[in-house]
């Protein structure tokens, strides 16, 4: 029962069966007055989004699927580390099962990315909303649990079972990651000590990527840093430039 798991924390776990999207199922119940805390997961996603108008896509009953409603209490510069901080959180929670579990800038949980491309394992999805009661946030989780080689909509992805060859009890794993997520909602306060131990999982940095920015910009550089915002700073030979989480198509290895 995810229900009770979560009751200790505050969050109000509620179950679908079926939905489009979690996401927007929560944002829907937010502008209707819902308050910070809601968790909806579902058994079957039928529309999933990802960023920018992708599509998430898994097979009914073989993932972890789920939104929660946070309304942060931090100042506006902080928002950015939402998705960030979310998929630390993820990481942190298979980290046991997933030894080689890893973070690519902004939001990616990847296995096998220390030296190669990795695959996606999880999804993460942070929208702001406006809701009646000023700005909340839908955190949007997907993690592939279940699924076998050919339920995977994408050749570099993957699931927990695949990787550890085990069966995985969902129930459990929703907890420690709501476990996870509200331990480490606190570092919003704390950006200098959220930044650091976000770089220590991110196989981003020291690495030279291809930043591809709307409008088919792609700029190259060498990942340096994450700033205090969270954003990417990227080193190019004639000095530095910095994008934000938010304004980022895709970063790929050059
Ligand atoms: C994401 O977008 O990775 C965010 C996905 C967020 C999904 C959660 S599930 C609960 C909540 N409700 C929603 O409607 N969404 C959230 P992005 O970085 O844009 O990556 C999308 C790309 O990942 C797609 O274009 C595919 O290439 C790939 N992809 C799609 N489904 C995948 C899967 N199950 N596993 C791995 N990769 C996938």
């Amino acid at each position: 029962d995810p229900a009770r798991l979560a009751a200790p924390l505050g969050w109000r776990v509620e179950l679908l069966d079926a939905t489009p999207s979690t996401n927007a199922y929560v944002a829907e119940r937010a502008r209707a007055g819902e308050e910070p805390g809601l968790v909806v997961v579902t058994e079957h996603q039928t529309a999933g989004r990802g960023r920018l108008d992708r599509a998430w896509e898994t097979p009914a009953r073989s993932s972890l699927t789920f939104s929660v409603l946070l309304r942060p209490d931090v100042p506006p510069t902080s928002w950015p580390w939402l998705p960030l901080l979310t998929g630390y959180a993820v990481q942190a929670a298979l980290a046991d099962r997933l030894p080689d579990i890893a973070l690519k800038w902004p939001n990616d949980v990847l296995v096998d990315a220390a030296s190669g491309p990795g695959r996606k394992v999880c999804g993460i999805l942070v929208e702001r909303i406006e809701a009646e009661r000023g700005p909340m946030a839908v955190v949007g989780v997907g993690i592939n649990v279940d699924q076998t080689l050919d339920e995977l909509p994408v050749a570099l992805a993957t699931s927990v079972a695949l990787e550890t060859g085990e069966p995985v009890e969902r129930t459990g794993l929703l907890g420690q990651v709501l476990g996870s997520l509200h331990g480490l909602l606190g570092l919003l306060d704390d950006t200098e000590a959220l930044r650091s131990a976000y770089a220590d999982v991110c196989v981003t940095l020291g690495r030279t990527v291809d930043v591809h920015l709307p409008g088919d910009v792609v700029r190259r550089g060498e990942a340096l840093d994450i700033d205090a915002t969270g954003a990417l700073v990227v080193g190019t030979g004639d000095g530095t430039f910095t994008v934000a989480a938010g304004d980022v198509v895709h970063v790929r290895p050059a």
